[in-house]
């Protein structure tokens, strides 16, 4: 044999070996060798490697921590959407699902379930192909998520190579242990870091750094929980899932059961509820799951969940606090709710400072008062929130609260309408209602603007330089690098993410606007129903309500919000900055006026002037005024201007409607 071939042995011994005792280590918890011992294998690995450089194959075990810091991270596809689950909160909720799925199956018979743990971490998607960990993703909107593939290689627990060589595509929960999570917090304390308020935003945190030599330093762990997809082979129920995934040197939690029916079921949650404490890492339910592939698949899905599968969020935590203040927060809506400032206090894993108070009545009708001991509750991610005051502890300094006359922030008077709990401010100009309607806009279920978060919104809007959310996409470089806390990097970031918005669906548009009463089901329905914002904005009270799920609250919110001429001047805006208002996500849109200039002169038959410009730009064309040398092509209709003449003698070429048609769908002319 050749040097080179017996290096080549040695190292692909060395690695088997090598992953063999990570999987010990860190998946079943039974070391065999010593760490002395392990670092031996693990050093005479790196020595071979560096003397045959060919030898360092991505999934060696020497490359969990390499490659350079990334600047950005990339979005991916997901392959199969990673879906949500409904929620219930006690039996009764548990009772209607199994009658639920019993009747969709057609049965009277127990339904077996699998029950899991529902781990408090960060879902992940990861993509082996032939037995090589290729991918892993967050889970972002379901759709899309980010490559975070370095700083998942750098989680021990996770093969990086499988014992068979397979394509399956898995979905785990990333996580940190509680006393990992104690130990970190210390360290950074130590370091005079901002600590982490819990186990979860760690995990995240560790999760989002582009230096994935930071991640690798994090106490990061997994249990992997379904198979999204496999090759080759075909799995009958979730619990041979389950026992695959062991196979494959998957973590998955110990503690899951297969539950003859519901009421097993019922049980394993009675008896987590109880037990939950006890583990060394948090969950925040259980997850149960028709056994049944069939079953399954039978039962299909809603909008964004599968039927087959719920989750049982455990009941709120309670812990008493003492309110140190109460303070009222203006909403996007202009609605002035009040707020308890709190002695902070852990609850539910997270260390808690504010909580919600609801409203004025509220308040009085459970007398909660300024320097009261209160009880607080917080359930998983659920806001904060005053369960009671408990007068029994009150010394005489407690202070009535009483809801301000004016808004905190713009001195308009706060009024409430007979009949409603909402106080509101009336201010049409109020700092805070725009800025928590930027905040809305920008946010992950909205827009999705990586990088806005609230504190450079803030910054934006008083260095004068946004006034509204459409401001937002005439950002230059020139504004942003100026500004404090930018430099060149994070403000080509920031750039990128608010030009990549411009590609989002009309569902994220019309949930973004913060219509009242349209949530992200119902924007994505109208978007559907609608196809483009300008027939939306046209819209009657009659058209709306005929669609099932509008009903007459929501469809009243939208003719009144369209009616207002400076809601109508923004959609003009925001259409003008190129943003995408039609249904189909403009990056699925041929681009087939790439490159071109056009002018529109008269008036067309199947479109508007706004909805013109935009098919124009969705398509990758541009809309310009007035006719040039650069014009491509004018577009005339009915009654058109001198634009036609000027294009006649300039030589430019002129299209009808129909002729425009067929460029769109990308024929020659
Ligand atoms: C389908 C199955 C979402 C989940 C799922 O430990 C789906 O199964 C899901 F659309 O979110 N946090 C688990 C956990 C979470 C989910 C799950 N199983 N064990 C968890």
């Amino acid at each position: 044999m050749t040097v080179i071939k017996e290096a080549q042995t040695r190292a692909g011994i060395l690695k088997t070996e090598i992953e063999k005792h990570n999987y010990l280590y860190y998946v079943m918890d039974q070391p065999e060798i010593s760490d002395a011992e392990y670092d031996r294998l693990m050093r005479e690995l790196i020595r071979l490697e560096e003397e045959y450089p060919e030898l360092q194959t991505p999934d060696s075990p020497t490359q969990r921590v390499g490659g350079r810091p990334l600047t950005i991270f990339n979005s991916i596809r997901h392959r199969i959407p990673l879906l949500s689950l409904a929620n219930t909160f006690d039996e009764v909720e548990l009772k209607a699902f199994d009658s639920r799925v019993k009747k969709a199956l057609g049965t009277d018979s127990e339904v077996e379930y699998t029950a899991e743990l529902k781990i408090d971490g960060l879902t992940i998607a990861l993509t082996y192909e032939a037995g090589l960990l290729v991918q892993a993703a967050t889970r972002g909107d379901g759709e899309e998520g980010e490559d975070v593939t370095a700083n998942v290689k750098t989680i021990k627990s996770i093969p990086l190579r499988l014992p068979s060589p397979i394509n399956i595509g898995v979905r785990g929960e990333v996580y940190i242990k509680k006393n990992d999570f104690e130990r970190l917090n210390r360290q950074r304390e130590d370091d005079e870091e901002a600590l982490f308020a819990n186990p979860r935003n760690a995990a995240a945190g560790s999760l989002r750094q582009l230096d994935s030599k930071i991640t690798a330093n994090r106490p990061l762990d997994i249990f992997c929980y379904d198979i999204l997809y496999i090759e080759g082979q075909t799995i009958t129920t979730q619990w041979e899932g389950l026992e695959l995934l062991k196979r494959f040197h998957l973590k998955s939690n110990p503690e899951a059961k297969l539950c003859k029916g519901i009421g097993e079921a019922i049980e394993f949650c009675k008896y987590w509820t109880e037990q939950r404490h006890s583990l060394a890492y948090e969950i925040d339910g259980i997850v149960i799951k028709v056994n049944s592939i069939q079953a399954q698949t039978k039962l299909g899905f809603t909008a964004k969940a599968p039927r087959s599968k719920v989750a049982y969020k455990f009941p709120a935590e309670q812990v008493e606090t003492k309110v140190k203040a109460i303070e009222v927060n203006v909403g996007r809506t202009g609605a002035v709710t009040p707020l308890a400032i709190l002695e902070p206090v852990k609850v539910a894993g997270s260390v808690v400072g504010r909580a919600t108070l609801h409203n004025e009545d509220n308040v009085h009708n459970k007398d909660i008062r300024v320097g009261d001991w209160v009880v607080i509750q917080k359930a998983g991610d659920i806001i904060p929130e005053v369960v009671r005051s408990l007068s029994e502890k009150r010394d005489g300094s407690e202070q009535i609260f009483e809801m301000p006359k004016v808004c905190p922030e713009c001195n308009s008077a706060i009024y409430r309408e007979p009949g409603e709990a909402a106080a509101r401010c009336i201010g049409a100009t109020c700092p805070a209602q725009l800025r928590r309607g930027i905040i809305h806009f920008v946010s992950r279920d909205a827009m999705n603007i990586e990088g806005l978060g609230e504190a450079i919104v803030i910054q934006l809007i008083e260095s004068g330089l946004i006034r509204d959310v459409a401001d937002l996409y005439q950002l230059r470089f020139e504004d942003l690098v100026g500004l404090e806390r930018f430099g060149t990097k994070s403000a080509t970031n920031l750039l990128t993410a608010i030009g990549d918005s411009k590609t989002n669906n009309l569902g994220r548009l019309l949930f973004a606007l913060g219509i009242r009463h349209v949530g992200a089901g119902a924007a994505r329905e109208l978007a559907e129903r609608f196809g483009s914002i300008l027939k939306l904005m046209d819209a009657t009270f009659e058209d709306l309500t005929v669609i099932p799920t509008i009903g007459p609250k929501i469809a009243a919110s939208i003719v009144k919000y369209f009616n207002e001429p400076h809601n109508r001047e923004l959609v003009r805006k925001i259409i003008e900055a190129g943003v995408n208002v039609f249904q189909e996500a403009a990056t699925d849109i041929p681009q087939t006026l790439a490159g071109k200039t056009l002018v529109v002169t008269g008036s067309l038959v199947s479109f508007s002037r706004s909805e013109i410009e935009a098919v124009i730009r969705n398509h990758g064309g541009k809309a310009a005024s007035s006719v040039s040398k650069n014009t491509d092509y004018v577009l005339t209709g009915s009654d058109p201007g001198s634009k036609l003449q000027k294009a006649q003698a300039i030589g430019v070429k002129i299209i009808n409607e129909e002729q425009f048609k067929a460029l769109l769908a990308g024929k020659e002319i």
